[in-house]
């Protein structure tokens, strides 16, 4: 199985990048902002309690998004693997995504980072927030949430660091030329 983890600060095209990887390696997607959004549009308790910390810049409980992990690895078994999009965002998130893949005898094959300067992750976001009127994104939370990736989980990149697992990925440029970045990375661990 392959299962990557794709990482990086908020803007820099995680799920962008996430689409064409699942396009060609039809790997599961686990986004778990996009479950969260879920969860917020279907107006369920987690759903409430989600909105007012994502609205806010801040990261949802490790203990809610580690659940959600789980409960997607559970029913999506017996595929070809998974790619992690924003997740893990924390020390303690990527410290239990070991372990919940070593339940099912698996690891995370490579974590790619995607590298982006902080003028174009605003301006990426303050244009997706007036396409698609996603409440985060405005000047006043982007920048809230760029300051809590750099402070909580850049932490994250030295975790993989250590396992020799980390491959940094220039963000930057068209979308194909980034996938092809991505690709390249790929190409060396899958067997
Ligand atoms: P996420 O949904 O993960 O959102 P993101 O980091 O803002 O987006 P991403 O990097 O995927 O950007 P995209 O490809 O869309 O998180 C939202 C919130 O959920 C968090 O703030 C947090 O509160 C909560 N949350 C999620 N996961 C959590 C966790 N594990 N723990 C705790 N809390 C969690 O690209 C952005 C824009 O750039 C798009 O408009 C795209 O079209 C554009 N773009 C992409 N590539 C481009 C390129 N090459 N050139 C120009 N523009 C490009």
């Amino acid at each position: 199985m392959l299962n990557i983890v794709l990482f990086g600060p908020p803007g820099s095209g995680k799920g962008t990048q996430s689409e064409k990887v699942i396009e060609k390696y039809g790997l599961v997607h686990i986004s778990t902002g996009d479950i969260l959004r879920e969860e917020v549009a279907a107006q369920t308790d987690l759903g409430k309690q989600a909105k007012e910390i994502m609205d806010k810049g801040e990261l949802v409980s490790d203990k809610i998004v580690i659940g959600m992990i789980r409960k997607k690895l559970e029913e999506n078994q017996g595929g070809s693997g998974f790619i992690f999009d924003g997740f893990p965002r924390t020390v303690n998130q990527a410290r239990e995504l070991r372990k919940a893949l070593t339940d099912y005898d698996e690891r995370v094959g490579v974590m790619i980072s995607l590298e982006v300067p902080r003028e174009e992750l605003v301006k990426r976001l303050l244009m997706r927030g007036k396409e698609s009127g996603r409440s985060d994104d405005n000047m006043e939370t982007i920048n809230k949430r760029i300051d809590v990736y750099n402070r909580q989980t850049i932490p994250v990149t030295y975790y993989y660091d250590k396992m020799h697992k980390h491959a940094a990925v220039e963000g930057t440029g068209s979308v194909d030329m980034i996938f092809e970045r991505i690709v390249k990375v790929i190409s060396m661990v899958k067997q």
